[in-house]
């Protein structure tokens, strides 16, 4: 999908106060905003226009704007986050989308869904069922996603240490390509499509997101980088470390249409 537009959302001044299990320490926030900025300034450069919501303190994971809504080339959906501290995400995310998307979905009860567990490639999808999305809210979002001509896939991560969400360790990289990390890569879900390795030590290079012909993938991940850039793509690096401390990266900053 050729991107024109996509939300994003500043860290408020709570960002420090989101949750966590990286034990990387407390972000800076000054620098969260910096990085936020300098990722900013590469999706315009990309072509994107940006709609920016007012940063919220009263939610501290409201950057990870990805997780409150998927949108597709036919349509949008709500989601309904797994952590109760975060549900509260969709009502801003629904104010803005519904300026775009004329009857918007949403995940209804007891589903649940995080936008980061959706992993888009081409007109296939793959739905992690990890501790924030549950299958009730994968099993609606395949439905809505069948609805719609996409096909989907399930791929249980509860048990994968170390992924919070699939996209923490896997993405696209268009047409029949998609780079994974761990256990992921011989994954049965993933037959018939050709994986690239993440190297062992660059995990957060997994994280990774392909806008109008750039990958954007994050600092730090040098193997990673010159893998990508021997198979062709035009690849863009930008430091994510005070979203990796709060156990986000690329994909999570923005919701791109
Ligand atoms: C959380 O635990 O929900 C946030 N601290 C991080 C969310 C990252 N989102 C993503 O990977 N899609």
């Amino acid at each position: 999908m050729f991107f024109t537009h996509a939300i994003v959302r500043p860290p408020a001044t709570t960002f420090a106060d989101g949750l966590t299990s990286s034990g990387l320490g407390p972000p800076d926030l000054d620098l969260a905003l910096e990085q936020h900025e300098a990722y900013c300034r590469v999706l315009e450069s990309l072509g994107l226009s940006l709609e920016r919501l007012p940063p919220d303190p009263e939610y501290p994971d409201s950057t990870f704007v990805e997780d409150a809504a998927i949108v597709t080339s036919k349509g949008a959906i709500l989601t309904r986050p797994g952590a109760p501290s975060r549900a509260g995400e969709v009502t801003a995310m629904g104010e803005a989308l519904c300026r775009w998307f004329a009857g918007l979905d949403r995940i209804a009860a007891p589903g649940t869904v995080d936008g980061g567990d959706v992993c888009e490639a081409g007109d296939h999808f793959f739905i992690g069922v990890s501790h924030r999305t549950n299958e009730h809210g994968a099993a609606q979002l395949a439905d809505w996603l069948k609805r719609r001509g996409f096909d989907s896939s399930l791929i249980d991560i509860r048990e994968s240490r170390g992924l919070l969400h699939l996209k923490t360790g896997l993405a696209w990289l268009g047409d029949r390509q998609l780079i994974a990390w761990g256990e992921l890569v011989g994954h049965e879900a993933l037959r018939g499509w050709e994986v690239v390795q993440v190297p062992k030590g660059e995990e957060s290079g997994a994280n990774c997101i392909g806008v109008n012909g750039s990958m954007l993938i994050p600092k730090r991940s040098p193997r990673t980088a010159a893998l990508l850039r021997d198979s062709g793509q035009q690849v863009v690096e930008l430091d994510m470390s005070e979203y990796q401390k709060m156990d986000g990266g690329l994909s999570c900053l923005s919701v791109r249409w």
